[in-house]
């Protein structure tokens, strides 16, 4: 097909700056001399959109007629980015969009792409990974849609007012957002509430029928989603919930217009916010609801598809794939289930081969408190339909557990999708792991610890169902997009195919000893350096010297992510200057970034506390020329594709066996970054790849942290035998670094020196002992470069387009589908 207006839609530089100019006029009502930077951000954005529209019309005709299956990834979150830049380079017409801008008196394209508002659909990795792996599915050609929600608020802004994090609510739709297109025609209607009743239907079977006492209308916002250089256009469909007109027409019949009003006012609150995948138990009902809401209005949609091209619904399974980005959206076992049973009038048994060879579980952590629960009483209250499907599920499942063992209560208490332990409860995780043909994890150690120790008896039940694919992130945005001085550099050593093919990076390792490169690997490094101490100084007002070792730890902020163990290390630094032991010191910047959640207390301390840190050091001379403490506000994704190319070393420093994988490591490895890490996630891997010599490992292993624990972990042992840990902790408890109050930082040493679940003071002096290792590494500056050249050449695993062929082979069974356009 070809649904191209060459006036329209031409791609050089005069079709873009005439679509400019019409949007300008047409659109957005202003004229080109009155234009602000936003106007112009508008009016380049909708010209891009129309350039992406032929490929996403034929992308979509071409799988809507498609021979084969489509790949359905459900997410709560869906951490996508800016989508100008992104969209500009994948479609090939960045040079033509900045001729475009010249012509309107726009010098540089970054002053546009400053002004974008990036959504905020996502806490961090899980919503970012769903982002790369949408990008690399349109890029690999494979036809997939990502189902999710369209949040009105994202995740909260930071702000840091005296040294604490404030959340300011994310009002990203407000100055009205170009990449979305609502397809009101087809929306979806999603029951909640009420109650089941039992009759018998025309054919005399038992059956049970759902009357919910509320209902929502889910309306879908469209995201075109391009891959890199080809017509494959995908698309994101995320659902906004809006009342029912069935409120209104009530409450008209009785008169009561404000109520009614009222009543719509609190349905379409199912779509309002994001919520933080670590706060307390607030909103629980609301995330459930929100859950169910995007999940039935997505497998409706798949559905749907089927019955527009008459295929029977049998046919499901060689239709679509689905895959649950972890359990938030598991409730999709039940509700295909019941969408099958109760709207399709399939059997049991059909419904259940149905469900299951279309459903893989993805699993991204192991942390008990972060495994999904549901409180009996309120899912029956929410799905009592889907309860009772669930308990249909449970019993037939624990049967078959009894025939393989026999008299065994324990595994069968164990297995149970009932948690009968304390207040009844749904476990999730089981409900997925049971209607799911695959369970993988996202690094090789996660995976085997999911068998080892999150669902053991269900992988002697069921030992093919589990496996492993590891991380990937997209080098498009990471690379090519993010670091523009590295990719010239590499499009003319190896030519431009990288971008595709990671793999291709190899060819630098010829270059490791060529100190004519290592230079210009070296420079792009500072030019990246140079960029974020402009930006470090314009957010915090802290002066940083460029040639300093840029040592980075950005990431949500997290006991388990151990940024306390950095910020004592910074200390333990500070120390040794204070004191006049400065020769195996190289000078640093130490750069914080990420988000607390709300309500998660320690967390928001830790950052007051590298705040209090940084306070301290900036205004020391003392520390003048060797050490400085940065906390950046508000990471995201934005602020992220400033800091992986300005960055030296990358902290990874996680508990050995709590980070399921880490995506920002490889993002870090990829930009030549070092990494001083824990064997922890994919952190095994990248030193797998890159080499254990080009890599600042420390800390215990899994094993052994499993060890002390069994023992009996007691800090103060650790302490006993560590001076430079003493002092580091006498200076806090002195309040050295909240101006004499020694309460501020209590509950942080309180923790350490206490029940730390997270091992910090056992892991302290070998980290120490790797921080002077890379201290004296970066004294030796060609032998650096070197290194750095080598973690980028060998990184070409960790490209997402590595882990979607992983998927489509092993778990989909899906092929690409090429999209022809012929005009
Ligand atoms: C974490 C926590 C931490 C403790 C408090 C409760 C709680 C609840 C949820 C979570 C996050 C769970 C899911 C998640 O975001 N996992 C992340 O997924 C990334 C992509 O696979 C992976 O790289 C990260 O290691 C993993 O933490």
């Amino acid at each position: 097909g070809c649904y191209a207006d060459p006036v329209r839609a031409g791609m050089d530089a005069d079709a873009v700056f005439d679509g400019m100019t019409e949007h300008l006029f047409f659109t957005l009502g202003k004229l080109a001399t009155s234009a602000s930077l936003r106007d112009l951000y508008m009016a380049l954005s909708f010209a891009v959109r129309d350039r992406l529209m032929s490929r996403y019309l034929t992308s979509q005709e071409t799988i809507r007629a498609r021979p084969q299956k489509t790949v359905a990834y459900l997410s709560a979150e869906f951490l996508i980015g800016p989508q100008l830049n992104n969209n500009l380079l994948n479609l090939g017409i960045k040079k033509e969009a900045e001729e475009a801008l010249k012509r309107f008196g726009i010098e540089s394209l970054n002053e546009i792409l400053e002004v974008e508002e990036e959504p905020g659909l996502g806490n961090g990795g899980l919503g970012r990974l769903a982002a790369c792996y949408m990008e690399s599915l349109a890029s690999l050609q494979v036809p997939a849609v990502g189902y999710g929600i369209r949040y009105e608020f994202g995740i909260f802004n930071q702000l840091i007012r005296d040294g604490w994090q404030v959340e300011v609510t994310d009002k990203w739709l407000k100055g009205g957002w170009p990449w979305e297109l609502p397809q009101p025609d087809e929306a979806c209607l999603v029951g909640f509430g009420g109650q089941t009743e039992s009759y018998t239907d025309d054919n005399g079977n038992y059956r049970s029928r759902w009357i919910p006492s509320e209902h929502a209308i889910g309306v879908p916002h469209d995201v075109p989603v391009l891959g890199y250089r080809v017509n494959s256009c995908d698309r994101l469909r995320l659902w906004r919930a809006d009342a029912t007109e069935s409120f209104d027409f009530y409450a008209f019949n009785i008169g009561d217009y404000y109520g009614a009003v009222e009543e719509k006012v609190a349905s379409e609150t199912l779509s309002k916010v994001l919520y933080p995948n670590d706060g307390t138990d607030e909103g629980r009902r609301l995330r459930l609801k929100q859950q169910h809401f995007f999940v039935s209005c997505s497998l409706q949609d798949m559905l749907r598809s089927l019955e527009k091209r008459s295929i029977a619904v049998e046919e499901f399974p060689n239709h679509w794939t689905v895959q649950l980005n972890d359990t938030h959206p598991a409730i999709a076992v039940a509700e295909l289930m019941r969408l099958l049973i109760d709207q399709h009038r399939l059997d049991w048994d059909k419904a259940w081969e149905i469900t299951n060879r279309s459903v893989a579980y993805t699993n991204h952590t192991l942390l008990p408190e972060a495994l999904e629960k549901w409180d009996l009483s309120l899912f029956k209250n929410l799905l009592p339909r889907h309860l009772e499907l669930i308990y249909e599920i449970n019993r037939r499942f624990l049967q078959q557990v009894r025939l393989k063992y026999p008299g065994n209560d324990l595994i069968l208490r164990k297995l149970s999708i009932i948690d009968e332990e304390g207040g009844k409860a749904i476990r999730m995780a089981h409900l997925a792991t049971i209607g799911a043909h695959h369970v993988n994890g996202v690094a090789a150690l996660h995976s085997d610890l999911i068998k080892r120790q999150l669902l053991p008896e269900f992988a002697q039940l069921w030992p093919e169902k589990f496996t492993n694919v590891t991380n990937g992130v997209t080098p498009r945005r990471w690379v090519a997009l993010a670091n523009p001085e590295l990719s010239k550099l590499l499009d003319k050593e190896i030519g431009p195919n990288w971008i595709t093919n990671m793999d291709l990076l190899l060819e630098l390792e010829k270059k490791e000893n060529d100190s004519n490169f290592l230079d210009l690997f070296a420079s792009a490094k500072l030019s990246g350096k140079r960029k974020l101490a402009g930006y470090i100084h314009r957010q915090t007002g802290v002066l940083v010297d460029p040639s300093s070792l840029f040592d980075v730890q950005v990431k949500r902020i997290h006991q388990y992510k151990r940024q306390h163990l950095n910020a004592l290390q910074v200390i333990a630094q500070y120390l040794r200057i204070k004191n006049g032991i400065t020769k195996n010191i190289a000078p640093r910047t130490v750069i914080f970034g990420g988000k607390a959640a709300p309500g998660y207390f320690m967390a928001k301390l830790m950052i007051r506390f590298i705040n209090g840190i940084a306070d301290v050091v900036n205004a020391d001379p003392d520390m003048d020329g060797l050490l400085r403490v940065v906390f950046l506000p508000d990471y995201n994704v934005k602020l992220g594709e400033q800091v992986y190319p300005a960055t030296d070393l990358s902290e990874q420093i996680s508990t050995a066996g709590k980070e399921a994988s880490g995506t920002g490591n490889m993002k870090f490895a990829m930009n030549g970054a070092l990494t001083i890490g824990t064997l922890d996630g994919a952190n095994v891997e990248i030193r797998d790849r890159v080499g254990a010599e080009n890599f600042f490992l420390f800390g215990k292993t899994e094993s052994e942290i499993m060890e002390l624990r069994d023992q009996g972990y007691s800090p103060n042992s650790f302490i006993a035998e560590s001076n430079e840990l003493q002092e580091t902790l006498k200076l806090i408890e002195v309040g050295h670094f909240s101006n004499g109050d020694s309460e501020l930082f209590r509950p942080i040493i309180n923790i350490l020196t206490g029940n730390d679940p997270f091992f910090v003071m056992a892991d302290f002096d070998d980290y120490l002992r790797a921080q002077d290792e890379v201290s004296k590494a970066w004294k030796k500056s060609k032998k650096w470069n070197r290194m750095a050249l080598l973690n980028t050449a060998r990184s070409g695993f960790f490209s997402s387009d590595r882990s979607i062929r992983e998927y489509c082979q092993s778990i989909w069974k899906v092929k690409p589908l090429p999209v022809e356009i012929s005009c």
